[in-house]
């Protein structure tokens, strides 16, 4: 008997209790995201493309009147954030690579491509150590025979770590340099070729040409784009150039230690739609911690 009248009062507590935002609140908490993503790095496009998903969501749920607004806010902002990023594991990765060498025998080959200075060598040599320790010993192929000093260095730092480099003079192939790498590792049973590639800018062709002609040669079980995280927002228009160009399958993101920003990571992962596999986070072997989400979440919105 008395349903109707419980119904009734429900209906005005609820109305009491639960509210919108108002369009100018809406307005303020996205306005002061976007700015602050922006002033982390964050691409422009892609902090107004979070801040139209949370308005969006905003304007969308009911809140409690006298809970706690703030916090409702923050993890809607947190679950926009983390709809644009693309996340891999590493785990996966090197599941992936010893599938592949306990069922075919061949060696999983990935090739290394990204700007000048990028980082390129250093994460070479910290993934070897990393998959070294996980019982895959990598051959290194140095088919960087263009810069001065690029194949002592590699030589230099592989010998850190104990892992074996395949090398020829400078001036060589390039690609023929990393057809004998995996050759030789198809050889000598080993299970992973990492190749690494001279650095070079999106608008020197031959250089870009030479990079295809070893994907093409070696045809990798990825391509990994090394990107500097201290280029910040040109880091984006720089990876998307080389994905056009070659295709990108992974992007690690080197000197994110240097960077405190973190904006370059979010933005890489959304305008390429690709996912960042690990981070370089100093200068030693050891300084490689595979990316998630949870801990770029972290570094912005903290
Ligand atoms: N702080 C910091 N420094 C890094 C990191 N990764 C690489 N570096 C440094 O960045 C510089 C360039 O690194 P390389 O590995 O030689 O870069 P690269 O892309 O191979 O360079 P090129 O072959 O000349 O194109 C070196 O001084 C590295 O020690 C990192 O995660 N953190
Ligand atoms: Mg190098």
């Amino acid at each position: 008997m008395l349903e109707g009248v419980k119904k009734a009062f429900r209906g005005v507590a609820e109305k009491i209790e639960m509210s919108s935002l108002s369009d100018k609140e809406i307005e303020h908490y996205v306005e002061e995201l976007v700015l602050n993503l922006v002033a982390s790095d964050v691409a422009v496009e892609v902090a107004e493309e979070i801040g139209r998903r949370v308005a969006e969501t905003l304007r969308s749920i009911k809140f409690k009147r006298f809970g706690d607004k703030q916090s409702r806010v923050k993890e809607v902002i947190r679950k926009a954030v983390e709809s644009i990023i693309p996340e891999a594991s590493l785990e996966q990765l090197i599941e992936r690579m010893r599938a592949k060498f306990r069922e075919t025998g061949e060696p999983y080959v990935i090739l290394f491509v990204g700007p000048n200075g990028s980082g390129k060598t250093t994460t070479i040599v910290k993934l070897a150590a990393y998959l070294k320790e996980r019982g895959l010993t990598p051959l290194i192929a140095a088919a960087d025979t263009f810069r001065a000093g690029a194949i002592e260095q590699v030589r230099e730092l592989a010998g850190r770590a104990g892992i074996r480099v395949v090398s020829q003079r400078y001036g060589a192939d390039s690609a023929a340099v990393a057809k004998d790498a995996v050759d030789s590792a198809r050889a000598g049973r080993i299970p992973v070729v990492l190749i690494d590639t001279a650095g070079r800018t999106e608008v020197d062709r031959n250089l870009l040409e030479e990079m295809r002609k070893i994907k093409r040669v070696v045809q990798p079980d990825a391509v990994i784009y090394v990107g500097d995280a201290l280029a910040g927002n040109v880091v984006v228009e720089q990876a998307r150039r080389f994905d056009e160009y070659v295709g990108i399958d992974y992007v690690v993101l080197a000197k994110l230690d240097a960077d405190a920003k973190g904006g370059s990571a979010l933005s890489i992962s959304h305008v390429i739609g690709k996912p960042i596999l690990f981070v370089g986070v100093g200068q030693e072997l050891k300084d490689l911690k595979p990316f998630s989400r949870e801990f770029l979440l972290n570094t912005l919105l903290a």
